[in-house]
C-alpha cells in the first residue's frame, strides 16, 4: 500500500494512527501541500479532489477520504478494532468523528486559509485568528459531547475513530494557539491516546517529510 500523505495533514495522520493500530506496512508517498503538489495533474488523476490522504491498494486501486478509508480498514482488518461493539456507541463515536472531521477540520483547510488571505484579503494573524476561532468553538462542543463519558478513552476501554480524529487536530489546535486548557475531557483522552506507539510514533515531526 502507498499513502499519500504529508507530515502536517492531520487528515493523514489519521490514516497513519488507522494504519499502524491494525498493524499495517505501507509506502509513504509526501505531497507537498505548501508548494501545492497536491494540485500536479498526476496526483489529480489519482484524486480529483486534489487532498490528502489517498490511499493506493497494491492493485492499483486509489482510496480518498480519511474516514471512508478507516472504515474500510475496519471491515477489511477488524482486529483490533477502532469502533466500539455495540451499535449506539459506535454511532457515537462516528458522530464525535464527524464533529472534527466533517465541521471543524474543512474550515481550517489549506484551501481555506489561501482564500482567506487571496480573496479577502486577511493578513496572516487575521488568518490564524480564524483558524484558532473555529477550532476552539468546534473543541467546546466535543468537550461537552465528552464531558461525562467514563474512563481514559472516549468510548470504551480502547481508541476509536474519536481519538484517531481528536489526536491530529490537537495538533492543529495547538499550531493555531488554541487554549487548549479549556478542554480537560478532551485532553485526557488526547494522552491516553498519545502513550500508544500508533499515536506517538505516527507525529508529524517524526515524518520524513517534515520541516
Ligand atoms: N475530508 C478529507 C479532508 C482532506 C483534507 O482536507 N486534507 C488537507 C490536508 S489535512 C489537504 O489536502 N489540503 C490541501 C488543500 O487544501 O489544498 C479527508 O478526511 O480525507
Amino acid at each position: 500500500m502507498r499513502l499519500y500523505g504529508y507530515f502536517r495533514s492531520s487528515a493523514a495522520w489519521r490514516l497513519r494512527i488507522g494504519l499502524a493500530l491494525k498493524g499495517l506496512a505501507y509506502e509513504n508517498a509526501p505531497r507537498h501541500l505548501r508548494k501545492g503538489e497536491q494540485r500536479d495533474p498526476a496526483y489529480l488523476a489519482l484524486n480529483p479532489q486534489g487532498l490528502v490522504p489517498a490511499l493506493q491498494l497494491d492493485d492499483g486501486t486509489v482510496l480518498t477520504q480519511s474516514l471512508a478509508i478507516l472504515e474500510w480498514l475496519e471491515e477489511t482488518h477488524p482486529a483490533p478494532p477502532i469502533l466500539p461493539r455495540a451499535p449506539l456507541e459506535r454511532a457515537h463515536a462516528r458522530a464525535f468523528a464527524l464533529a472534527i472531521a466533517c465541521e471543524i477540520h474543512p474550515l481550517q483547510n489549506t484551501r481555506v486559509l489561501g482564500r482567506l488571505r487571496d480573496e479577502a484579503g486577511y493578513d496572516e494573524t487575521r488568518v490564524n485568528a480564524w483558524a484558532a476561532s473555529v477550532i476552539a468553538d468546534g473543541f467546546a462542543a466535543c468537550e461537552a459531547l465528552a464531558a461525562k463519558r467514563p474512563g481514559e478513552f472516549l468510548f470504551g476501554d480502547a481508541p476509536t475513530l474519536a481519538e484517531i480524529c481528536l489526536v491530529p487536530q490537537f495538533g492543529n489546535a495547538r499550531r493555531f494557539g488554541v487554549d487548549v486548557s479549556r478542554f480537560p475531557r478532551l485532553l485526557k483522552a488526547e494522552a491516553a491516546a498519545l502513550a500508544l506507539p500508533a499515536f506517538c510514533d505516527t507525529a508529524p515531526q517524526l515524518q520524513p517529510d517534515a520541516e
